[in-house]
């Protein structure tokens, strides 16, 4: 099965994929497949699906990435390794949806034979010996399910669910900006592969009960500031322990993104070493842009940073700074 997305049929972009195919599909050495740190959907399942592919064609892949207790579905006893100290003689070395170097873990980004960045940062300054980096790519998923059509290898089910929740995680189940025909193509033809699609966007939005409980707290500090250009709630390490084990996949900043008359949305975590902040903007308004200030990273619609100091209010002061500096740039335009 062969779907080729809209923006990414030109020719240099279909020589690429098949570039880096023939290049993974000749190694005779390991293959070490790693991502960002705090993997989410896309990194771990688009490690896993390439790893996955690769191992049906004979090769030895290594994927040191560990899952979130939430996406644990995902993943076979023998798909992940733990954390590489170092990478084995001759090893090649894949970095999957890592928009900056030095966001990837698992195993050092030095010493491989030959390493290739498949991404879709609009960051990514194209590290590595060989890059299929994509920008309009709406999940690093997509670019491994193009690699897997251009390998000598059949879809599977085991292939298909892993680039399929690579797909929905990074499209908020297809219904952010980023969700163009080329990703709800692809989404279809990886549930026709095999996938029980209600029975997967179940699996992937069941949380603990305890996660319920932390989303009233959080929501109860919901705030609108700057002229309510702005929805704004936090976390406190407090409230976590206060309900147990609430998993780690929240996305509580993805639903007070909603409220009428905002541009912009923030959430603060209160960690032990500082403060997370995680940003979702509406267009033309950048969450990257906010982000790159502070300090971290991601796309223009969802990005993320870290604040130094666990002080919550120094954070918020820090941050609406930053958030007022991009609003002003688009004051002209509408809401
Ligand atoms: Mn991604």
């Amino acid at each position: 099965m062969t779907v080729t997305p809209d923006n990414r049929g030109e020719p240099s972009y279909r020589e690429k994929v098949r570039e880096v195919a023939a290049r993974l599909a000749g190694w005779t050495g390991p293959i070490v497949l790693i991502a960002h740190e705090d993997p989410d959907g896309d990194a771990l399942g688009s490690a896993v699906g390439l790893s996955r592919a690769l191992r049906a064609l004979g090769a030895r892949t290594i994927v040191p990435v560990e899952a979130p207790a939430y996406l644990r579905f995902v993943v076979a006893d023998d798909d992940l390794a733990p954390p590489q100290a170092e990478l084995p003689d001759g090893a090649l070395l894949v970095v999957l949806d890592v928009g900056e170097e030095g966001r990837a873990t698992g195993a050092p980004t030095t010493g491989a034979a030959f390493t290739i960045n498949v991404d879709h940062h609009g960051t990514n300054d194209r590290f590595g010996d060989l890059a299929l980096v994509e920008p309009g790519a709406a999940a690093t998923a997509m670019l491994v399910a193009d690699l897997i059509d251009a390998l000598p290898v059949a879809w599977t089910p085991e292939l298909a669910e892993p680039c399929l929740v690579g797909l929905l995680t990074d499209t908020g189940i297809l219904r952010f900006g980023n969700t163009d025909r080329a990703a709800l193509t692809r989404a279809g033809s990886l549930i026709e592969v095999g996938i029980d699609y209600a029975a997967l966007i179940d699996r992937l939005q069941r949380r603990p009960p305890a996660y319920f409980r932390l989303l009233g707290a959080v929501m109860s500090t919901v705030r609108f500031p700057l002229e309510g250009r702005v929805a704004l709630a936090h976390r406190t390490l407090a409230m976590k322990s206060d309900v147990g084990d609430a998993g780690d996949g929240d996305d509580f900043v993805g639903l007070i993104r909603y409220a009428e008359g905002t541009r912009v949305a923030i959430l603060l975590k209160e960690a032990e070493d500082g403060v997370k902040v995680s940003v979702r903007a509406r267009p033309p308004v950048s969450a990257q842009r906010i982000c790159l200030e502070l300090g971290g990273g991601g796309h223009v619609a969802a990005a993320g940073a870290k604040v130094h100091g666990r002080d919550l209010a120094a954070a918020e002061t820090t941050v609406l700074d930053a958030v007022a500096r991009e609003l002003a740039r688009h004051e002209d335009a509408p809401a």
